[in-house]
């Protein structure tokens, strides 16, 4: 046995020497060391030997395990410290950060709009680009000679197809489709023929609503569009409507904000006015309800649109349009 004990001595310092990665060391560990190993083997043998023999045998035995142990955990060990590329990493030094990218910025004030008209009890519409005419146009009470129907004006992309100037045509298209009561917003884009500039581009967003039904007053559109001011501009935001014309309309306003950063007193961004002109809005035009079928003498309704581009410019101190649509990384990543 003591020959058997020898054997089994070197053939572990061969096979540990030539153990060269974690999964050979742990066949290593399994074969000699483990509660089933050759080592073990040779204990169990044991009982077998004269019991005269057996205390020399097992100290030589006791002295193999001890050996073999020891060489493999200073194997295992060792490995450890071997490893170069691990030991130069400095885990003191901070990490570096990874962009995650996030909403455009029309993205996040046209959802802030959402969002605050939808807990009004507003639902959200949308409808086609590509427009015509009746639509765009006649069904909303502009005159056949309104400027607006200009080439000058809006993009046609042929004798009866436009690319829609504003998204009133999908109100029409809701009242074509619906009943009374009538309360969505409809978010979308707007193409316009204009000359482009720091101002102006060919495509912005806008943001419309309509409200039709029994019994519906200037009084609600107040209430609805004010509510809208002191949840989106900040409680103490003041506030004053304006007459103008649509021909959508009748009346209309135009309402204005006092400015944001000067409180009134004038300043560059509201060019000395003291007053931002935000949205616009009006009753709807009795002409515009007997186009669509609903009953005049019946429905009373408001509407209101505004540009997200110029809100979104006045709101991020952004003073050209056209950076929303360059999608340059060192615009966006400040939003
Ligand atoms: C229907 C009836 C009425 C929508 C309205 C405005 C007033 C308005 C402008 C804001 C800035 C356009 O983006 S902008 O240039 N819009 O001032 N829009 S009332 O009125 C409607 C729409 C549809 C059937």
């Amino acid at each position: 046995m003591l020959e058997q004990i020898e054997t089994l001595r070197q053939q572990a310092e061969q096979d540990l020497a030539a153990a060269s990665d974690a999964a050979a060391l742990e066949s290593f560990r399994v074969v000699y060391l483990a509660r089933k190993g050759k080592i073990a083997e040779l204990f169990d043998a044991l009982r077998n030997a004269p019991p005269d023999q057996r205390p020399v045998l097992g100290k030589h035995l006791n002295a193999l395990r001890t050996t073999v142990q020891q060489a493999f955990d200073l194997k295992v060990a060792g490995g450890a410290q071997d490893r170069p590329r691990a030991s130069k990493i400095d885990l003191s030094l901070p990490g570096r950060s990874v962009h995650a990218g996030s909403r455009h910025p029309l993205t996040q004030v046209l959802d802030e709009m959402k969002s605050i008209f939808v807990s009004m009890g507003f639902g959200i519409a949308d409808g086609p680009e590509v427009e015509d005419d009746y639509h765009n146009f006649e069904a909303l009470n502009f005159p056949p000679d309104h400027p607006a129907r200009d080439m000058q004006d809006t993009f046609f992309l042929s004798r009866n197809a436009l690319l829609r100037t504003h998204t009133s045509p999908v109100q029409i298209r809701v009242m074509k489709d619906r009943k009374p009561p009538v309360r969505a917003i409809m978010p979308g884009k707007v193409y316009r023929n204009e000359a482009i500039s720091a101002r102006s581009y060919c495509l912005f967003h806008q943001l419309e609503g309509l409200h039709v039904d029994e019994g519906v007053t200037f009084s609600d559109l107040k209430g609805t569009l004010i509510s809208f001011i002191r949840q989106f501009y900040g409680p103490n935001t003041k506030y004053r409507f304006r007459p103008t014309f649509f021909p959508f309309t009748e009346p209309s306003a135009d309402i204005y904000i006092s400015c944001f950063v000067c409180g009134g007193k004038g300043c560059r961004l509201c060019k000395q006015a003291g007053w931002l002109e935000i949205l616009g809005c009006g009753m709807v035009d009795p002409n515009v309800f007997a186009s669509v079928g609903y009953d005049p003498e019946k429905y009373t309704g408001y509407a209101f649109g505004m540009g997200i581009e110029r809100i979104a410019m006045l709101r991020l101190g952004i003073d050209d349009i056209r950076l929303f649509y360059e999608n340059d990384v060192r615009f966006l990543n400040q939003f």
